[in-house]
């Protein structure tokens, strides 16, 4: 018999999610849960059977522009790949947005939700783009006050009809700037009838064949600067799916999210509504941000756990030197720091997404909607820089056939490394958690005293190192800000992923190990224990009180 290598299987995503079904079980009151697993456990065997079949098969099919028709229209019509056909539809049909807006289990609705999008997200190349920015504007919407908008909008975008279902963009980058959008340049005007008219340019628009996006411009006359900016909703297409006074330039030719039909738009007149008020564009889209963030998070901590999942299964069909590499205590080590990353991930974003469901649903007191303020950068800039390490490992631990692209395999990597840039680079997120550290000192406070409450209750003598880990690291990141703040704001700006980072790897932790001691009262499962104690092994706290922005300078200059 020739050699013959078996590639790696996916099974029920649900059930083999031993982390995840942990973690519910914590979570979800007994009644909940026996009503929302049977919709988990059906996208768990779509995500590991059709789905995962259906993606590897539309491998090679990208979005295509089509910008004139044939008898000299200009149509900019976008079409997107049947795997991306089929997802939109099943996000509709399981209410992978609709979810959250129903409320059906009043704060845990956002669990169930986000529960369906880490199972959906890593079999449909980067769906979960369009379904965050949506699930953002409905929330923006829906407390916008703006009630026509509200009528004409919102049942679209939480509807569970495909023909219904619409989706959103969320325009803000231009050539000026992706992470400083107060230097937008896209100007807002009345035309003669008095309603609002764009022009500008939008340079990086994803998921572009959205009916509707929320965007950002200037009214004519307003300061520069975010404040002088205003948030519009803009209907893409008209009743014959002519676009509306916006020409699709072209599609983005990006390292990953191929599938993401990502475009340049000219705004030429685009008919506009303006959302709240016509100042202050940038705080207002921003519980879009907020939503979108949450939604990074979930999607890294599903991409790490589709990396480890292949690579475990994989490990277990490779032979090499003599036996399985699952055998292998150092490829199993190597694994199992990946396990627990994920691990560290799926518990940090499911905290935020705790929290959201709870302010949604008028449980959060200020103090936790501060809280959650802090976190929310927090959890996507830990998580999407942790994804990229984790996928460059799961990539490496399939040998040459990880870096071969009919594996499927390279695509983890690429779709991942989107997740540390789009919605805030790790730098600029980690300002934000700086500057909102500084402008609420309560916030920070909360979220020490969360590292101490948390890990108070592990009580079990081998998570006594990893508690100590936790809450040592939160304190010096307090102590840290404390000497720095005032001194020299060169050296707290140099130090703010440092500090960002910490803070995210400390509640990571803290969060392991009160769901560790759980699991050993509770279920006599040790693995939360050994996820705890592995993440703990990868470091936790990263601030250097040395630190020298003046080294930095001068490693940089010529
Ligand atoms: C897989 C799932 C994800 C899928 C989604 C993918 C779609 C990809 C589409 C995109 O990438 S869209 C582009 C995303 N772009 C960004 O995320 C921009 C990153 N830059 C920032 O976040 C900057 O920090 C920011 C633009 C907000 C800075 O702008 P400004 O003009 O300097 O604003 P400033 O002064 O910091 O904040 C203005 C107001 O908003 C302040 O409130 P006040 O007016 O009351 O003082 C802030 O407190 C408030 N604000 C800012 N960020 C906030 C916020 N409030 C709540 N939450 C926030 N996150």
């Amino acid at each position: 018999m020739p050699f013959r290598q078996e590639p790696p299987r996916l099974g029920n995503q649900y059930e083999e999610d031993r982390a995840l079904r942990s973690y519910l079980k914590r979570t979800l009151p007994p009644g909940v849960l026996r009503e929302v697993e049977p919709s988990l456990a059906e996208m768990g065997e779509l995500a590991g059977g059709g789905l995962y079949r259906a993606q590897l098969e539309d491998r090679l099919n990208e979005p295509r522009l089509t910008q004139w028709d044939a008898w000299g229209e200009r149509v900019d019509r976008i079409e997107v790949s049947p795997l991306w056909r089929a997802a939109g539809r099943l996000a509709a049909e399981r209410g992978l947005v609709a979810t959250a807006y129903e409320r059906r289990h009043g704060a845990h609705s956002r669990v169930h939700q986000f529960a369906l999008a880490y199972l959906f997200t890593p079999s449909t190349d980067i769906y979960s783009c369009p379904l965050a920015m949506t699930d953002g504007a409905a929330r923006v919407l829906t407390t916008s006050g703006n009630e026509p908008l509200i009528e004409k909008v919102v049942p679209r975008l939480v509807s569970r009809d495909p023909e219904k279902f619409w989706t959103s963009g969320q325009w803000m980058t231009e050539l000026t700037g992706g992470s400083d959008v107060g230097a937008s340049e896209t100007v807002a005007r009345r035309d003669d009838g008095g309603a609002w008219r764009l022009y500008g340019r939008k340079w990086f628009t994803s998921a572009a064949a959205s009916q509707v996006a929320l965007t950002l411009a200037r009214p004519e006359g307003n300061p520069p600067g975010g404040r002088g900016l205003a948030l519009f909703l803009v209907e893409t297409r008209d009743a014959a799916g002519r676009p509306r006074g916006i020409r699709v330039e072209r599609l983005k030719d990006k390292l990953g999210t191929r599938k993401v039909p990502t475009a340049e738009l000219t705004l030429d007149g685009a008919p506009a509504e303006l959302v709240k008020g016509t100042t202050d564009g940038v705080r207002d889209i921003a519980p879009m941000l907020n939503v979108t963030r949450l939604w990074n998070g979930v999607s890294a901590a599903a991409l790490m756990r589709r990396g480890v999942a292949l690579a475990r299964d994989y490990a277990r069909r490779r032979s090499a030197f003599g036996s399985a590499l699952a055998e292998k205590p150092l490829h199993a080590d190597t694994l199992a720091g990946l396990q627990a990353e994920a691990e560290a991930a799926l518990h940090l974003a499911f905290y935020a997404v705790e929290l959201t469901g709870r302010e949604e649903a008028g449980e959060l007191d200020d103090a936790g909607a501060r809280l959650l303020r802090l976190v929310t950068p927090l959890v996507k800039l830990t998580t999407g820089r942790a994804a990229v390490g984790v996928a460059s490992e799961a990539v490496e631990a399939f040998g040459g056939a990880g870096y071969v692209e009919d594996t499927g395999v390279p695509l983890l990597l690429r779709d991942s490394q989107v997740l540390s840039i789009w919605e805030g680079t790790t730098n600029v997120l980690s300002l934000d958690a700086l500057r909102t550290s500084l402008k609420d000192e309560g916030a920070l406070a909360s979220l020490k005293a969360e590292v101490e409450r948390l890990t108070r209750g592990a009580r079990d003598v081998r998570l006594a190192r990893v508690a100590r880990a936790a809450r040592e690291a939160a304190a010096h990141s307090w102590s840290w800000l404390a000497a720095t703040a005032g001194k020299s704001p060169a050296t707290l700006e140099a130090g703010a992923r440092r500090f960002s980072m910490t803070l995210g790897r400390a509640l990571a932790l803290a969060l392991l190990a009160r769901h560790a001691q759980w699991s050993l009262e509770e279920e006599r499962d040790a693995r939360g224990l050994a996820a705890a104690r592995r993440f703990a092994l990868g470091g936790v706290d990263l601030i250097d009180d040395e630190a020298d922005p003046a080294d930095a300078f001068a490693l940089m200059a010529d």
